[in-house]
């Protein structure tokens, strides 16, 4: 079920009990960050939050600012249009076991099942709510121009040492030059002036190749930055979708809507018209700036680094726009819940590859590529290092610095469990392995940047053929019989 605006979300999330407003003027330097901080540590993720007033050096902007409307399991599921995460994951099972259509029989059966691929075609509009307000900036001079520019968005200065304040949730996109291919992702944006921001695409990501290509030849790079509209486009921007997979079709798959895309006013590239803010503008290739530091999902401060840079040349928006904004740092953050929701829904995904993987989980600890539990059904020695070894070499998972592999009678999202197994099934030094592999730009650890080493667990019950010769033992367990009479008996006792 889409949303038919973000505020439209923003609604359905206050009508849930998901939502706290905040009436009274708080400032978008640092005030809102340890309010949203508070709350995203809170059990369960707290609430989502509105500010009506939210202030920018002292001054009360015209538009609020909602943080935290998808940090929980329930607001993760309210912005996907579902009552769960996982029946998402269902349809994109059904979806990878399914033959494609060859007729309408076979279409309706798919329609029959659930999978609805009808709506993921976008559909070309003329016009649309985020053109309600359209300000153009003129080249020569932005005096000249209404004075709108982005120092009129509350954007946040997230953390006392960053560089400046940073566009959190923004949903770039960029165009292949050669292919014409769209790509939907998310890079951070620091503010230099009022129509100048930075652009954090590092350089393995889709929108720096896509910006070589207009290097080699030498020509400007149209970007197009949303902000707002239906949450499924930032789920989209943010999903491990496959290099090349359209991520408006995905968003459209998603929301069981085509999304409507309208042509920019001043770069040729098409947007959702639904969106609160669209941001048109252009990266020069080759001209970078110093970006940072960053307060970062890493828990720790990114240090300065060149980046390219974006100049707006329009901003458009709706009357009633609300700018949406998250902020990262020490976890458990806002986008440990986007990220799981991200596990779940590609977890069949990563299935295909891998039939023997149970369940995956990247614990908020691990903040996405320290960490990863999975439990496998074990049926020949050696299986859970060929896990370890193919998850290494599997797109973003390569950066994964601890692995650790359990039986699939072990709960991966209950920490406590794995640990459990971890300590209690190891011998440290048969049951580990080292490994060197690329490393996330982001952590601060590795001696060099960007490579280092990884390591792996196997936490699995240990097969004659791995040279263990005696007996494993069983755990000790209650017998199922016994425990649904209890639970009869006692309905106050909570089964485990
Ligand atoms: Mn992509």
């Amino acid at each position: 079920m889409s949303h038919a605006s973000f505020s439209d979300f923003v609604s359905k999330l206050d009508r849930a009990g998901e939502l706290r407003r905040v009436a009274q003027p708080v400032a978008t330097e640092l005030e809102i960050t340890e309010i949203a901080d508070r709350e995203m540590k809170s059990p369960g993720g707290g609430k989502a939050l509105l500010f009506e007033h939210p202030t920018v050096d002292g001054v009360r902007s015209a538009f609020p600012l909602a943080i935290n409307t998808m940090g929980s399991e329930r607001r993760m599921a309210i912005a996907l249009g579902l009552d769960s995460v996982d029946d998402l994951a269902h349809q994109m099972q059904l979806i990878l076991k399914a033959k494609p259509p060859t007729n309408l029989r076979q279409g309706w059966d798919l329609l029959k099942q659930g999978v609805d691929l009808l709506h993921a075609r976008p559909k070309h509009v003329k016009g649309g709510p985020c053109k309600e307000v359209v300000v153009r900036f003129d080249d020569a001079d932005e005096a000249a121009s209404t004075g709108f520019s982005l120092r009129d968005l509350p954007i946040l200065k997230c953390w006392p040492r960053d560089g400046g304040r940073f566009v959190t949730l923004p949903n770039v996109y960029t165009r292949d030059p050669d292919t014409g291919e769209r790509n939907l992702g998310m890079y951070r944006m620091q503010v230099y002036d009022g129509r100048t921001t930075g652009m954090h695409w590092q350089v393995h990501k889709v929108a720096a190749r896509h910006g070589r290509g207009y290097y080699d030849r030498g020509e400007r790079m149209p970007v197009a930055v949303c902000l707002g509209g239906d949450p499924a486009y930032t789920f989209a921007a943010t999903a491990p979708l496959p290099d090349g997979l359209d991520e408006i079709l995905f968003a459209g798959f998603v929301r069981k809507k085509s999304v409507e895309l309208v042509k920019c006013e001043t770069i040729d590239l098409e947007v959702p018209a639904d969106v609160d803010f669209v941001l048109e503008g252009y990266v020069q290739p080759g001209e970078t700036r110093p970006e940072g530091p960053f307060g970062d999902h890493t828990g720790f401060y990114t240090p300065v680094d060149d980046y390219p840079v974006f100049h707006l040349t329009a901003i458009t928006h709706r009357k009633n726009a609300i700018y949406p904004a998250t902020i990262v740092g020490q976890p458990p953050m806002e986008d440990y819940y986007m990220g799981d929701a991200s596990v779940r829904v590609f977890l069949p995904v990563f299935r295909m590859n891998f039939p023997e993987i149970v369940d995956l989980t990247l614990p908020a600890e691990g903040v996405f590529h320290n960490l990863v539990f999975v439990s496998i059904r074990k049926q020949y020695p050696y299986q859970a290092y060929k896990i370890m070894h193919g998850l290494w070499g599997m797109g973003q998972m390569m950066f994964s610095k601890y692995i650790v592999v359990v039986d699939e009678d072990c709960d991966v999202h209950n920490t406590s469990e794995v640990l459990f197994r971890l300590c209690a099934n190891t011998d440290p030094q048969r049951d580990s392995t080292f490994i060197k592999n690329p490393c996330d730009s982001l952590d601060h650890a590795p001696s060099v940047p960007n490579v280092g080493s990884h390591m792996g667990f196997d936490a699995t019950r240990k097969l004659a053929g791995e040279g263990y010769d005696r007996k494993w033992p069983e755990l000790v367990r209650m017998d199922p019989e016994i425990k649904e009479r209890v639970d009869r008996m006692f309905a106050w006792l909570v089964s485990p």
